[in-house]
């Protein structure tokens, strides 16, 4: 791709004097679009720090373009500032011999040192060879030095040729692109192990740009006749063979080879382009109004050139006016292809991204005008709960959609919800909360909005939440309207259809109805849900020998990253975590995401770990005598002490099972508790990204957070494994014994995890526990292991 060119574009050269990185990038993924498989990145222009410009631009480019780079530069300073900042292979463009080595010295030992690969012009003190049988003589000697002094791969040299440009008249000239071809086969011949490549627009300079696209395909495929390995082109102004007509064809083929010997081959070329160029038809984009330019910007989450667009804009709109009629039509479609299964959840976000710039830009040229109440909302993650992820998705969407989000982030007592909802005269309050244990605070805020007869409209959502408990036991208590949200469409859908239905509904009758859902039918109780009377011990055989641990008491655990990566699902990571869902999407379309978006984004948060040290895993683990009473299990020291009970709830219908019921009663029985963090530096990084508006990344970072968080106790548990059932190979990768965390159904109970992360001395690798049992940070997980044959999951 040669359009991210300083030199080689003027669209880019104008965008790095202005600064705007991001429409820089944008012209790189351009390429990319177009099929580049390589992106070229020149900084150098008189008047500007190229290395200033190589830092900025580098790590933009990295993240977002999923292709290696070419660094084009003659400065050894801004070279390696490049290959520092990107974490795959670069090439490098390039090295010659004009100084006699000097600066290729230099440079080949930068390519040695960080791997890049290496392009290699045909210059030397004579300056840029002319004849096949000179650029071959040159580059041989730039061969010789390479492999041998420098120690380079031959298959990471790329030799370049070169070519003069056969536009220009010039009498001595006018061999020089069939001397290039030429030079391209005997490289072949005598040094086949390197590679090729030309920078083809060379050819053409000086001719219009209709004659310029097809005269650089046709020498593009005579290139490639020859051998050609690379080409330095606008991928997107290259015409495959079938777009060209005969008759183009030969003037061009008459142009490269010089038949005539005469110049006359140019004449007729620039005649026969002049007519033809007046055809030139109109790019796509420029048809579309500025309107639908932008609202193209959003559908594709792409942040350039929107200053630009918005300047336009503003002679015919209010800013209030853009956020109504083009940005909040625009969000609506997004959700609705991410409702229809088209979009994934992280493109959503980048399109969140996308209008939160815009509306930035926007909101000092609005009036303020106060939102009507309908369109207020507050928003808290209940008391004792820290996990906000949903909630400030939830943020994102209602903000991106017009709403006046007030949110308060995390563990928020009820009280102070009544008291925002008045403050700022709202309507409806957002709980959520990830934990069992919040679907009861629902519960309870639900009844002291009761109590204090202040019934506001209640949206709730959250992982252990389900739409049968909101229903069976939320709105039957409920004298306001309760009502639960899936997601984030449904939050909003709730508000959009709900809500704003309802106000006409009830401007328009006078009726009291009930808006809200409408209740399903009471399902009857299963066979198997039939209530127990009185709960029994449930009897396991017991083996004699219970399993001996290799020590008692707590160990620390070494992870390292690289451990967890190694555990991890792509698939589990991509569909659940990030949401990349096939939804209605075929095969072909949805891998091309996962391959295009998904795998790349993966790649990218990998390289920075690699760098930063993102994730700190770290892990605590023991084992320790155990023995059951009733519904508890008792844990002891060497001394038969009690250090502590884990009271543990039973089944109330069959089989009344209770995990007490996984040890044994009658002997000393033995159980293994753990802990891992991924520590706080990536919470705090989490933070930051989503301060900046960087929603998306934000989304990303958090998810693979969770989903690292959960190998890394899959990773103490193989250790477990391993240290007690040493003979065992897994099969199919299924661990001894069942592995439970506080909070889960089978042992709700978090106040356990004290005495659990206590006994552990998890202390040591920085986790401590909130008043609400949390445990902080928040990408922390813990638990403990029974290693009963029939040990399992349930619900009580
Ligand atoms: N060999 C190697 N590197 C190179 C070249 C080469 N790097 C630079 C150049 N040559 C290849 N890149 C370009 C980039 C743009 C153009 C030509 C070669 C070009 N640009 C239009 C012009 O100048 O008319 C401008 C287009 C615009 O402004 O949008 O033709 O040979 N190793």
């Amino acid at each position: 791709g040669e359009r991210t060119n300083a030199n080689g574009a003027k669209q880019f050269r104008a965008m790095l004097k202005n600064e705007d990185w991001d429409g820089m990038v944008a012209m790189g993924r351009e390429q990319v679009k177009a099929g580049a498989h390589l992106v070229d990145l020149c900084v150098a222009y008189a008047g500007r720090n190229e290395l200033d410009d190589m830092n900025i631009l580098v790590p933009r480019f990295a993240a977002q373009i999923n292709l290696p780079l070419v660094i084009d530069s003659t400065s050894p300073e801004a070279i390696e500032a490049a290959l520092k900042l990107h974490g795959g292979r670069c090439v490098i463009n390039s090295v010659n011999l004009e100084d006699g080595g000097k600066r290729l010295d230099t440079i080949a030992k930068l390519a040695h040192r960080f791997g890049a690969a290496l392009i290699c012009l045909a210059i030397d003190e004579n300056g840029m060879a002319k004849e096949a049988n000179e650029k071959l003589e040159v580059l041989n000697r730039i061969f010789k030095l390479l492999t041998e002094k420098y120690g380079l791969r031959p298959s990471d040299l790329i030799f370049d040729p070169l070519t003069f440009t056969v536009g220009s008249g010039e009498a001595t000239l006018r061999n020089s692109a069939a001397e290039t071809l030429k030079a391209i086969r005997l490289i072949n011949e005598k040094l086949p192990q390197v590679n090729t490549i030309l920078g083809l627009s060379n050819v053409s300079f000086g001719l219009n740009k209709t004659g310029r696209e097809i005269l650089n395909s046709i020498f593009l495929q005579e290139a490639v006749k020859e051998g050609l390995s690379c080409a330095i082109v606008n991928p997107a102004g290259i015409l495959p063979g079938h777009k060209i007509t005969p008759e183009e064809r030969k003037i061009c083929l008459d142009l490269i080879y010089n038949p005539s010997g005469d110049g006359s081959d140019l004449t007729r070329f620039i005649k026969f382009f002049t007519d033809e160029n007046k055809k030139e038809k109109k790019v796509d984009v420029e048809n579309l109004t500025p309107r639908e330019q932008l609202i193209e910007k959003v559908i594709d989450g792409d942040k350039s050139s929107i200053e630009n667009l918005l300047e336009t804009l503003l002679h015919d709109y209010k800013p209030q006016e853009i956020i109504n009629e083009i940005l909040l039509p625009a969000m609506k479609e997004v959700g609705e292809l991410f409702g229809s299964g088209k979009l994934q959840l992280p493109f959503v976000l980048q399109s969140a991204e996308v209008v939160k710039n815009t509306v930035d830009i926007l909101q000092p040229l609005m009036e303020k005008v106060e939102p009507s109440p309908d369109k207020r909302v507050i928003l808290a993650t209940v008391a004792g709960d820290v996990h906000d992820i949903g909630k400030n998705l939830v943020n994102i969407m209602l903000s991106n959609n017009g709403y006046n989000v007030y949110d308060l982030g995390i563990k928020v007592d009820i009280e102070d919800m009544i008291k925002a909802a008045k403050d700022h005269n709202s309507e409806v309050i957002g709980m959520s909360g990830l934990l069992v244990r919040s679907t009861e605070i629902m519960k309870e805020n639900l009844e002291e909005l009761n109590r204090r007869n202040f019934t506001p409209t209640v949206i709730l959502g959250g992982a252990a939440l389900t739409s049968d408990f909101v229903e069976k036991e939320l709105q039957p208590i409920y004298r306001g309207k309760v009502f639960y949200a899936r997601d984030t469409i449904d939050a909003l859908s709730i508000l959009e259809n709900n809500l704003i239905k309802e106000e006409e509904a009830s401007r328009e009758s006078s009726g009291t109805e009930s808006l809200g859902k409408p209740p399903r039918k009471k399902r009857p109780l299963s066979s198997n849900q039939k209530l127990v009377g009185k709960a029994n011990r449930h009897q396991f055989v017991f083996e004699k020998n219970i399993v001996k641990p290799p020590f008692y008491g707590s160990h620390l655990l070494e992870i390292s990253s690289k451990d967890l990566f190694a555990l991890l699902s792509h698939k589990v990571l991509f569909e659940a975590r990030w949401g990349f869902k096939k939804g209605s999407l075929s095969d072909s379309e949805y891998k091309k995401i996962i391959e295009e978006k998904a795998r790349p984004a993966l790649n990218k948060l990998i390289s920075e770990d690699q760098k930063d040290g993102l994730f700190q895993a770290q892990g605590v683990y023991g084992y320790f005598r155990c023995r059951a009473s009733g519904n508890k299990i008792k844990l002891f020291d060497d001394a038969e002490i009690t250090i502590a009970e884990f009271d543990l709830p039973r089944q109330k219908h069959k089989p009344g099972l209770c995990l007490a019921d996984f040890i044994s009663e009658e002997q000393t029985d033995l159980i293994a508790l753990w802990a891992v963090t991924l520590g706080k530096d990536i919470i705090e990084e989490g933070r930051k990204r989503f301060a900046n508006d960087e929603f998306c990344d934000y989304h990303l970072l958090h998810g693979l957070g969770s989903e690292l968080a959960d190998c890394g106790a899959v990773y103490v548990h193989r250790q477990i494994h391993r240290e007690l059932f040493p003979g065992h190979t897994l099969t199919n990768g299924k661990l001894n014994g069942c592995r439970y965390s506080f909070g889960y159904p089978a042992c709700p109970d978090l106040s356990s995890q004290k005495d659990l992360l206590r006994i552990l001395d998890a202390d040591r690798i920085g986790i401590k526990l909130s008043e609400s049992m949390q445990m902080v940070p928040e990408l922390s997980v813990s638990g403990f292991i029974l290693f009963n044959p029939f040990a399992r999951y349930f619900v009580p």
